[in-house]
């Protein structure tokens, strides 16, 4: 919690229908989890959403056709930001954990897989963002390690009930390459690093710093309308054209 805002960029993660029962009320409305990012430019290479298992969220009323799917914090901070149906006030149609998330098929903007699911991942903080993050194993150590746990074991994915067809048919896509760590640099550097699982906080922070560096400055797009260009231009170019589309709002916290 520092006193410079972050500013992120919600995606909006469409929940396909049918709903869940516990969301049935929510039927005839656009529901979207929405995912805090500050890489936009890598939504391309997006293969599931992630949520904290025991996490508290809810479904806030934006506006009259659209609910978002997140933390009651992020719900009020969005009420200060103009986006609540009534004004300053989150408007909580029905409460939810992460658990009940947890299966839930998405559609999400820019993303190659047309369809991907909800999946635990237990260092989500619900204090931060949204508490619904988007995945992309391509380019983030702990989205890569988390993924990597769900596929590797049995075990962890009954504990959540999760179903082998979230997880197993989802592959790492390509989408930056990087001038040190190539175009699948999270996994690669994972490797190096000999990291075992998703709860290894140290060496996951400091793999994270390592390829950000590179994949920012000098890393290039390799998909997408601006495949060729540097990550550093096409970031703003993406932002700016997911945001006109009108499938992700500024969020600042
Ligand atoms: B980033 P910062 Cl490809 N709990 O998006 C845990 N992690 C969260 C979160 C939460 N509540 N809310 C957002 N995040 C993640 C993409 C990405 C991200 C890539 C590479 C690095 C990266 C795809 N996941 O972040 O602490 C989100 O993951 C590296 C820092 O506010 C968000 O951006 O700086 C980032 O952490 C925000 O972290």
């Amino acid at each position: 919690e520092g006193v410079i805002p972050q500013e992120y960029t919600l995606i909006k993660m469409e929940v396909l229908p049918p709903f869940p029962p516990k969301m049935s009320g929510l039927e005839g409305k656009k529901v979207y989890l929405a995912a805090a990012t500050l890489r936009p430019e890598t939504m391309y290479g997006q293969t599931n959403a992630w949520v904290l298992p025991e996490g508290k969220y809810g479904a806030f009323e934006i506006n009259d056709t659209e609910v978002f799917v997140l933390t009651y914090k992020a719900a009020l901070n969005l009420a200060y930001q103009k986006l609540s149906l009534i004004p300053e006030k989150p408007s909580c149609l029905v409460e939810l954990s992460g658990q009940d998330l947890i299966g839930l098929p998405l559609r999400s903007p820019l993303a190659f897989n047309e369809i991907i699911y909800t999946l635990p991942m237990l260092s989500v903080l619900t204090e931060k963002g949204t508490g619904i993050v988007t995945s992309v194993p391509s380019d983030s150590p702990d989205d890569y390690m988390a993924l990597h746990d769900l596929k590797s074991k049995p075990a962890f994915r009954a504990k959540f009930g999760v179903k082998d067809e979230w997880v197993l048919p989802f592959e790492i896509v390509p989408i930056i390459n990087h001038p040190d760590f190539g175009d699948r640099s999270a996994e690669r550097i994972c490797i190096e690093k000999k990291i075992k699982s998703q709860n290894e906080r140290d060496k996951l922070d400091e793999a994270k710093k390592i390829i950000y560096k590179g994949g920012f400055y000098e890393g290039t797009m390799i998909v997408g309308e601006f495949a060729g260009m540097k990550v550093q231009e096409a970031k703003g170019l993406i932002r700016s054209n997911l945001l006109e589309m009108n499938q992700a709002v500024v969020y600042s916290e």
